[in-house]
């Protein structure tokens, strides 16, 4: 092969490896928000909340909440895309919309321990709340 065709070899190369770890890897990147009562801040009532950020995904995307506590998910949307104009959390049979460039808390209260996934509309964000006793 030439230099020329080596160099585009190795140009796709690095492409298809970017676009996996874009989409595989960084989307999958969670981080964990521990929202036990008590620590959180932001509560008035009793009731811990957490901040996520809406932006081609959620961050954090994992959240850690008590069982049987309500917990306030506080989704920050930071932008105009239409994939994440909608918050649906079929656990507990809410799908709401968000306003971009607004704060929409929806609260919530994991009856057990478990895996309760909130998605945008078309289920293509995903993130999840793990309840723990
Ligand atoms: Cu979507």
């Amino acid at each position: 092969m030439t230099g020329v065709e080596w160099l585009v070899l190795l140009g796709g190369a690095a492409a298809i490896a970017w676009v996996n770890w874009y989409f595989f890897l960084a989307q999958r990147r969670t981080v964990t928000a521990f929202a036990t009562a008590g620590s959180a801040s932001g509560m008035d009532d009793g009731a811990p909340s957490v901040t996520i950020a809406v932006k081609g995904g959620y961050e954090p995307a994992t959240v850690r909440v008590r069982a049987g506590m309500p917990v306030r998910l506080v989704f920050d949307r930071q932008e105009t895309s239409g994939c994440s104009e909608e918050i649906v959390l079929p656990g507990f049979g809410i799908r709401r919309f968000l306003p971009a460039f607004q704060r929409t808390t929806i609260e919530v209260t994991p009856p057990k321990a478990g895996r309760y996934e909130f998605t945008c509309g078309m289920s293509m964000l995903r993130g999840t709340l793990i309840a723990e006793d």
